[in-house]
């Protein structure tokens, strides 16, 4: 195979390839912990066991230090279930405590949840000893008038702000940096929807409450919301209500691994783009929830694929195109539970995925051709080949002239070379530089060294193999 010369910044990695400029939140990779019941089940199959927040054995060595090795780690806590979840504090304190139930005729066939404070402050301890950045998702049906089986799903009148009010004052909750209302409540919803002007308007009263709560900008959390699929006319509709005034917000739409989806991915994000430029350009959307598919995908494909070396090839392709997108946060689904957890559901052991995200930068920029020659860059490269019988190696060099050596980097480049275990696409072990990344006899994650090589020596790019190569102090001088 012959040597291949990647134009940087022009070609090839999308993540520095778009025309304008665009950069990520500072913690650009979020996963999500899920309130799902050891007892949801899809077509025979009940991937989330203990993995649920309400039986989530917080104490884990093994998970506490998977979450604090990125310091921090953006957490959302939240899911389908959330719009069900009632605070146990205040007059709701001495109603029934029970998680959430099978319930026949409940949303998504379930019962309320209640959340005592002994959990809360658990899960707000443990946010504070992994220094997790946390983004909690709001009950945004509280108060709401459910539909009165008559076929519709639209809940209706004003959302009821003091079970929210109690739970935000019973704790000084320091991690907590993002709010987000409501769960796929919005444009046709899933179980339940509510209207564009109402939600509009509670985001109003949210805030209000917020900026009474956290009169320190600084540590004011930003609201996120509505997180749901989207729909051109009720985002409009939407975006109108809260206006600029405000809200500086985030919006955040669902996207679904569904291999009938990939090929529409790039279509929705760049059309969400569009509609936040027309309609709301003061706000940033965000990824909410991405990652395996769900349920009976879930059991046909993402069981198989979502823990295995190969869904970094997706999964890595997913977050160059948001980033380039001008997304500021990928949230993947889940770090834990549901066949797509980045941890094993019972043990917590990683798998490929969560050492493909530890190696990627916490913020990613995107540049455009022009603004590149302004500074001293450090790249991540990312190299991928899903060949299985072909190596290719990659020579780094500038667009204008690629021969120009002393444009290259002038520090040794860091090499982080992923390939699975056996030379298999679905194996769950990942070797990191040909050391197999697994947890032995400690509870610790291993070291993740790069191999340091000479930058003027091309990149090897292994079959079926990731590589990412960090060149720092690069001077990309010639791409002006
Ligand atoms: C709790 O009190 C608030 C404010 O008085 C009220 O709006 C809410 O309905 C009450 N909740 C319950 C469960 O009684
Ligand atoms: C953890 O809690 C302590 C005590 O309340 C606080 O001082 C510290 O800032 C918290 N750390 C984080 C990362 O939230
Ligand atoms: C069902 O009830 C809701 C709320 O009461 C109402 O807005 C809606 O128009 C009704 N739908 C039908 C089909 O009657
Ligand atoms: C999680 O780990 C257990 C114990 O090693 C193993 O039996 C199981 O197959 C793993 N689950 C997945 C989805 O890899
Ligand atoms: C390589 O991939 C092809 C097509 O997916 C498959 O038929 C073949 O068995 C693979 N070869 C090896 C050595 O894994
Ligand atoms: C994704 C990718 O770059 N695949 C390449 C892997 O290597 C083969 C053989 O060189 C190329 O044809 C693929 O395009």
């Amino acid at each position: 195979m012959g040597n291949l010369e990647i134009a940087l910044c022009c070609t090839m990695v999308s993540w520095f390839c778009t025309a304008s400029i665009a950069t990520t939140d500072d913690n650009f990779i979020c996963v999500a912990l899920d309130w799902w019941p050891s007892s949801k089940c899809n077509y025979d199959h009940c991937p989330w066991g203990q993995a649920g927040i309400f039986t989530l054995d917080l104490e884990n060595k093994v998970l506490s230090n998977a979450v604090k090795a990125f310091n921090p780690l953006r957490i959302r806590i939240g899911g389908s279930l959330h719009d069900q979840l009632v605070y146990q504090v205040g007059n709701t304190s001495s109603q029934s405590c029970r998680p959430f139930q099978h319930k026949k005729d409940g949303l998504l066939g379930y019962s309320a949840g209640y959340l005592t404070m002994e959990t809360w402050d658990q899960l707000n301890q443990f946010a504070n000893q992994t220094r997790a950045k946390v983004t909690f998702g709001l009950n945004a049906l509280t108060g709401r008038r459910s539909p009165s089986g008559n076929g519709s799903i639209l809940w209706v009148g004003a959302w009821n702000l003091h079970n929210a009010l109690d739970l935000m004052n019973s704790y000084e909750i320091n991690s907590i940096s993002l709010l987000i209302s409501g769960n796929e409540l919005c444009s046709n919803g899933v179980d339940a929807k509510v209207g564009a002007e109402q939600y509009g308007k509670d985001m109003i009263v949210l805030k209000k409450l917020v900026k009474k709560l956290y009169p320190d900008p600084n540590t004011e959390p930003k609201l996120l919301g509505p997180g749901g699929f989207l729909d051109e006319r009720w985002f409009k509709t939407y975006l109108t209500v809260f206006g600029r005034r405000v809200i500086s917000g985030y919006l955040q739409p669902w996207f679904r691994h569904d291999s009938q989806y990939l090929d529409q991915i790039a279509q929705v994000y760049g059309y969400l783009s569009s509609t936040i430029k027309e309609y709301g350009p003061w706000t940033d959307a965000w990824v909410g929830e991405s990652g395996g598919a769900y349920n009976v995908k879930a059991r046909r494909e993402s069981k198989i694929v979502s823990h295995s070396f190969s869904d970094g090839f997706w999964f890595l392709d997913q977050l160059g195109m948001s980033s380039s997108f001008n997304h500021k946060v990928f949230c993947r689904q889940s770090l834990v539970g549901g066949n797509y957890g980045l941890l094993n559901a019972t043990t917590f052991v990683p798998n490929p995925d969560y050492y493909t995200i530890k190696i990627l930068p916490q913020k990613l920029f995107v540049f455009s051709y022009s603004h590149c020659s302004k500074r001293k860059l450090v790249i991540a490269l990312l190299l991928m080949n899903l060949s299985n019988s072909t190596t290719f190696k990659v020579v780094v060099s500038n667009v204008g002239n690629p021969h120009e050596h002393s444009s290259r980097g002038t520090t040794q480049r860091e090499e982080y070379h992923l390939t699975p275990r056996d030379g298999n696409i679905r194996s769950s072990v990942v070797r990191l530089n040909g050391t197999p990344m697994v947890i032995t006899d400690s509870p610790n994650i291993p070291p993740m060294n790069p191999k340091l090589v000479d930058p003027s020596l091309p990149i090897t790019v292994a079959p079926s193999s990731i590589v990412f190569a960090i060149l720092r102090d690069f001077n990309a001088r010639a791409c002006s």
